[in-house]
């Protein structure tokens, strides 16, 4: 192994510590920032994710909500509980865990949560102020890239990150957030998807190579350019470890990239806690804004 790791525990640890002094300052003017996370029916994945979030937020002294809620529940309903977390102004944040069941319409969810509140930064009012440059909750797994990539000493400006996946959730917004015209940003940036034609090429020029396709080893050591810095967001499950854990793989090929990349992100240990902490900043943010 040549690479260097980026290790995503230690850098969500850092920002937490940052995090915490600013929920004690809050504190000190009777403000707790609140959070409710929205699980609709059991996927163990799902599961896993709130979980760590309802954590992540008990040990930063939120005040923290956590609504299990049965996967035959009717879209209406499910509407109207979101409403009601609109209405609460104990909470700062509203995060309904995705994907949802078959029988509800996601985006008429997301949109139903109040843009100030929408600390996922999935709600269309906030994936255009991100996309035109203006200041905006940006969606945790992308943000969580960003943060990695500067707070390991990458330089993004000029650079050509080269994106595989084009999902609502990472691909298109770590793209939109890499090309803005602001520090940690500027980069040249080309996004590939089932659909592109000879991905290797596209894939072999990147500087920052960012995968989140979903797919097991979807990208292989042929694929990366030496000294290339690959963030790996991908988290398949391949296995149960004997104590009952998840056994997890990224979507790149670690071991044989790991000899040809400069620095790489592990998983599980890179981006999954940092998407985490980046949900706590914005839920942090929304409590600073409170009126
Ligand atoms: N609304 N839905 C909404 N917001 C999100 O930001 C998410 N996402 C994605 C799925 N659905 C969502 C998450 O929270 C993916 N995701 C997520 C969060 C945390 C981790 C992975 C994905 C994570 O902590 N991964 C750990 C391993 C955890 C395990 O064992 O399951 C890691 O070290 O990678």
């Amino acid at each position: 192994m040549t690479a260097e790791l980026i290790k995503g525990k230690d850098i969500a640890a850092l920002i937490r510590q940052e995090i915490k002094t600013e929920v004690d300052k809050l504190k000190t003017k009777n403000i707790i920032p609140g959070l409710v996370t929205i699980l609709v029916g059991a996927d163990p994945a799902s599961e896993s994710y709130v979980r760590a979030k309802q954590k992540a937020a008990h040990e930063l002294g939120f005040h923290s909500i956590q609504e299990n809620i049965d996967a035959s529940i009717s879209e209406a309903d499910l509407l109207a509980l979101v409403e009601k977390y609109n209405n609460d102004p104990t909470i700062d944040g509203i995060l309904v865990q995705l994907p949802l069941p078959k029988h509800i319409d996601e985006s008429k969810v997301l949109i139903a949560i109040n843009p100030d509140k929408d600390v996922d930064g999935f709600h269309p009012v906030n994936v255009g102020r991100m996309v035109t440059g203006q200041p905006a909750f940006l969606p945790c797994t992308p943000y969580a890239v960003q943060q990695m990539l500067i707070r390991s000493g990458v330089q993004t400006e000029g650079a050509h990150v080269v994106v595989v996946g084009r999902s609502n959730i990472v691909g298109k917004p770590v793209a939109n957030i890499l090309i803005q015209k602001a520090a940690g940003a500027n980069a040249t940036v080309t996004v590939c998807h089932t659909r592109t034609k000879d991905m290797a090429k596209h894939t072999r020029d990147a500087d920052i190579l960012i995968v989140a396709a979903g797919v097991i080893n979807a990208v292989t050591a042929d694929m990366v350019k030496p000294g290339a810095v690959v963030i790996d967001v991908g988290v398949n499950q391949i296995g149960m470890t004997e104590s009952g854990k998840r056994k997890l793989v990224g979507d790149v090929d670690f071991g044989p990239v790991s000899e040809i990349a400069s620095k790489i992100t592990p998983v599980p240990g890179g981006v999954g806690p940092m998407t985490i902490t980046m949900l706590m900043q914005n839920t942090l943010e929304a409590a600073q804004k409170r009126k």
